[in-house]
């Protein structure tokens, strides 16, 4: 038996040894299996159940059994877990701290079994046990830890970070709810609160010992005895607690760790009157404003009350961070001037900006460093991504609230921000108009963008347009001034989720027809291009296809009730709802559609199933409509007896990353489809891509990237380029009004919003046609609308050609490998943070290790204030 029982008794993984017999599913064979038999699971899960719940297996409910199957797999990881702690505490590796205000991660159950090679022999044993593995995995709540792009970019981050042996970690926080669950109540979004840790969170290991204190409010002293000193006094304490959870790395031995903050007040130190009473019930309250500070994702900001809460959630997150950060380097490291060779600290968007003044306070307020050594280590230390261009985006805080509620951050932000344009000052003499453009205060506002610029050895975009932006013009003075700083680092999305887990079916087929080793190195799946054309091949992906189009039509049925053609060709936009986004002009381009079937119902077309889904922020009226549009269109459609099925429109609600499992693998068609430039990469592109689904697109963010390595002939683009964008935005000479008159059945269409083609719509819709025609259509969706329906033609032509969608289909598939998050973060850690990513098998010798995670010795000091 390959099982070793570890000192405390506890079951444990043996890594290293070769794949066994119990390895039942060649697709998901990798360099090595757990080494736990099935009967060994078999026992150990029973014992589990039965010293958790005091009762047999055959007599507890299935979230008794996930939870038991959960806190069996923790036991399995604990001591790779622990033994990648002590590695890198050994070897003094450098560690990468990823700070996120959002980590979505989707389920753990089925990812963590995948990646410690325990998948097929957890499935065996269940199914000989009379349980089912995937009905357990569907037990489990989609952690309500994030909301978009940017934080899904993080979860896959993670999963490459310990797949590829990275000493890098996440920090996030431990929202007591999510962003809320989505309902559609009479086509409408209703939003009700995502309670996703009412049963529990397994996967969490508490740490009150770790906990520490955050400090808001009050005010600062100045103490000047030969050198000045800055006391805090008056503040308001929370104490943070971490969770953190195990980020199992892909048979390798690696697990890291993410780090979630939880707001707690400290009750036990409030004083009760006897009996109760009225000072308990205050305690009681004083707690619940307390615990608010990680209660919800990005709470509403609209009033000032909700901005300094939003303010508050960053800096807990902050500054709890740092601290943990910096007393695991205490205990483990010598003089804080090493920092930055031992620590890199990445900041995933503008939310985490604050760790630059939060660094520099704890080195200067605490460490007693000269500001010029602190400000040096702070730059060293720290990289920033942007994610986005748009404006209401980029974030900025009022100076007076940023005072109130930070006041000694604020002192030294405005040091940083006073260096820094006397800096600016030197290489621009009297140009006052740039360098308040430049300033990180100014007009009363704190620019979070521009003091992560300035704080930062490097900013990146995440693909080469969003950067190319950036660069030449929403950055381009800063670019200008220090030009070093800019990089692109185009996005990725982990293919083990993206496949593997979510599309087993291709994965074997892909593993049957090139071997294994894509899994780890992605960039393999080129070699599925000599089989593109492979009539075999090409069969079986078909089959593949169909069968995930089953499983998405079972759950349409069941949940909605509608029944879907499988042979109908599955046409998805999936993403948050975003005038940018442009969900309006597929909800355009099926209205013409439908039009000319209703004129000509003998139309000759391919069966359509166009699928939506997407969540629209809670204040967002417009988008809010535009899921009240879709549904109403879907109502019109599908019940329209004379188009005979030949379209139908479903709005998948409550869109999340079990829901993308289970609709990026049943698509054919991908819409990414926002007016260009505005879109800074898109992922979920590439998680279609590398399904094998064809992208219709703009020539924006990753797309372009996409187009690039599957060819023009592999992609259909459509619409004007981000240069006529711009163009039209700088010099005008865009009239919607002409557009609308040209063209006939677009002008039928826009109409049709208002006209009483929505028979219950009344004016809902009086804004988008509002928006397009009478604002000014800025996101150009009547200017794109004729050629988009030129595009859905030629899509429709090659579709026909079954042989030719399917080499089209196999392309899309074989070219997906420089997708993946491996090959982005890769660049991350050998550009950024001068880490060589290299996987560390637990069978590598001391020496390897210290190799492979050897720190640079030249790092290079940032260009940039004040010491160039
Ligand atoms: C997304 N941004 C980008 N922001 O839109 C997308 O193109 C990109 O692929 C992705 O990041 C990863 O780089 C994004 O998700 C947000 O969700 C913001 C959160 C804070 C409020 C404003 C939106």
């Amino acid at each position: 038996m390959d099982m070793e029982r570890n000192l405390s008794g506890r079951p444990s993984i043996k890594p290293g040894v070769k794949p066994g017999t119990a390895v039942l599913d060649a697709a998901q064979a990798g360099p090595a299996d757990s080494g736990i038999t099935v009967e060994q699971f078999k026992q150990d899960y029973r014992n589990k159940v039965e010293r958790m719940y005091g009762d047999g297996l055959e007599r507890v409910s299935d979230l008794d059994k996930y939870n038991a199957l959960v806190s069996l797999v923790r036991d399995y990881l604990a001591e790779p877990w622990l033994n990648t702690k002590e590695k890198y505490r050994r070897t003094g590796a450098k560690q990468v701290y990823y700070f996120s205000i959002e980590f979505l991660l989707g389920r753990l159950l089925g990812s963590n079994l995948y990646n410690l090679g325990l998948n097929e022999v957890c499935q065996q044993a269940l199914s000989e046990l009379g349980l089912d593995l995937r009905t357990l995995r569907q037990v489990e709540e989609d952690p309500g830890l994030g909301n978009g792009g940017l934080g899904r970019l993080a979860a896959c981050y993670l999963d490459s970070m310990a797949s590829l042996g990275l000493p890098g970690h996440g920090m996030g926080m431990r929202y007591r709810y999510g962003l809320f669950e989505q309902r559609i109540v009479d086509g409408y979004q209703r939003e009700y609160a995502d309670d996703w840790l009412m049963d529990g969170f397994y996967w969490d290991v508490r740490k009150p010992a770790e906990a520490v204190e955050v400090r808001f409010g009050g005010n600062v002293r100045i103490k000047s005895n030969g050198k000045t000193q800055y006391i805090h006094e008056g503040y308001e304490t929370v104490l943070a607690v971490p969770y953190d959870v195990p980020v199992v790395g892909y048979r390798n031995g690696m697990v890291n760790t993410l780090r979630l903050w939880s707001a707690e007040a400290r009750l036990s130190e409030v004083v009760c009157a006897p009996q109760g009473g009225s000072d308990c019930q205050k305690a009681v309250e004083y707690s619940q404003t307390v615990e608010e500070l990680s209660n919800i994702l990005y709470p509403d900001d609209s009033t000032y009350e909700g901005k300094a809460l939003r303010l508050k959630q960053q800096y807990f997150l902050v500054s709890a961070g740092l601290q943990s950060i910096i007393r695991n380097y205490r205990e483990n490291n010598g003089h804080l001037r090493e920092f930055p060779h031992k620590i890199a600290i990445h900041i995933n968007d503008t939310h985490p900006v604050l760790c630059i003044p939060e660094l520099l306070r704890i080195l200067l307020d605490e460490e007693q460093l000269t500001w010029e050594e602190a400000w040096n280590i702070t730059v060293q230390t720290m990289s920033y991504t942007n994610h986005t261009i748009l404006p209401e985006a980029l974030e900025t805080w009022p100076e007076d609230l940023f005072r109130t509620v930070l006041p000694r951050l604020y002192l030294i932000v405005r040091d940083i921000n006073e260096y820094y344009c006397r800096s600016l000052w030197e290489a621009y003499p009297g140009d006052w108009d740039r360098i308040s453009r430049m300033a990180i205060i100014s007009y009363n506002r704190i620019h979070m963008a521009h003091l992560a610029i300035v704080g930062c050895h490097s900013v990146n975009g995440v693909a080469e347009l969003h950067t190319d932006i950036l660069k030449n013009k929403i950055m381009k003075e800063f670019c200008d001034f220090s030009p070093a700083k800019f990089n692109n680092k185009t996005n990725g999305v982990t293919q083990r989720r993206w496949v593997s887990l979510c599309n087993p079916a291709l994965a074997q087929l892909i593993t049957d027809t090139i071997g294994p080793r894509w899994v780890e190195h992605p960039q393999e799946l080129a070699q599925l291009e000599r089989h593109s054309a492979d009539t075999a091949f090409q069969h079986h992906l078909l089959k593949v296809k169909l069968q995930n189009k089953v499983a998405l039509a079972k759950y349409v049925k069941e949940k909605h009730g509608i029944t879907l053609d499988v042979n109908s060709i599955f046409d998805s936009q999936v993403k948050r709802i975003h005038a940018y986004k442009r969900q309006t002009l597929n909800v355009l381009h099926i209205m013409a559609l439908y039009n000319r079937l209703k004129e000509n119902p003998l139309l000759d077309i391919e069966p359509h199933t166009f699928i939506f889904g997407g969540k629209a922020a809670v204040n967002y009226h417009i988008a809010k409509n535009t899921i009240k549009l879709i549904n109403s269109l879907a109502d019109l459609v599908n019940n329209d007896k004379s188009i005979r099925d030949k379209i139908k429109v479903v709005f998948l609600e409550n869109y999340n990353v079990s829901l993308a499992e289970l609709i990026i693998p049943a698509t054919d068609v991908s819409e990414q489809i926002p007016t260009a430039s505005y879109e800074a990469s898109g992922t979920g592109n590439m998680k279609f891509m590398m399904n094998g689904a064809v992208t219709i697109g703009t020539l924006d963010g990753a797309n372009i990237e996409i187009k690039q390595a599957v060819g023009e002939d592999n992609i259909i683009v459509f619409g004007l380029t981000a240069e006529e964008v711009l163009a039209y935005y700088r010099g005008g000479g865009y009239n919607p009004w002409e557009v609308y008159q040209d063209n006939e059945r677009l002008r039928q269409v826009v109409d049709q919003l208002i006209n009483g083609f929505f028979p219950a719509a009344g004016d809902l819709f009086r804004g988008h046609f509002d928006s397009l025609l009478h604002q000014g259509d800025h996101f150009f969706v009547l200017k794109d609308f004729a050629s988009y329906e030129a595009a859905h033609q030629v899509l429709d032509e090659r579709y026909k050609d079954r042989p030719v969608w399917l080499k089209m289909c196999s392309a899309n598939i074989a070219h997906s490998g420089r997708f993946s998050s491996d090959r982005t973060f890769a660049e991350y850690a050998t550009d950024i943070w001068h880490i060589r990513p290299d996987t560390l098998p637990f069978s590598a010798s001391e020496k390897q290790i210290r190799e492979a995670v050897k720190v640079k010795k030249n790092v290079r000091i940032p260009e940039g204030y004040p010491y160039q």
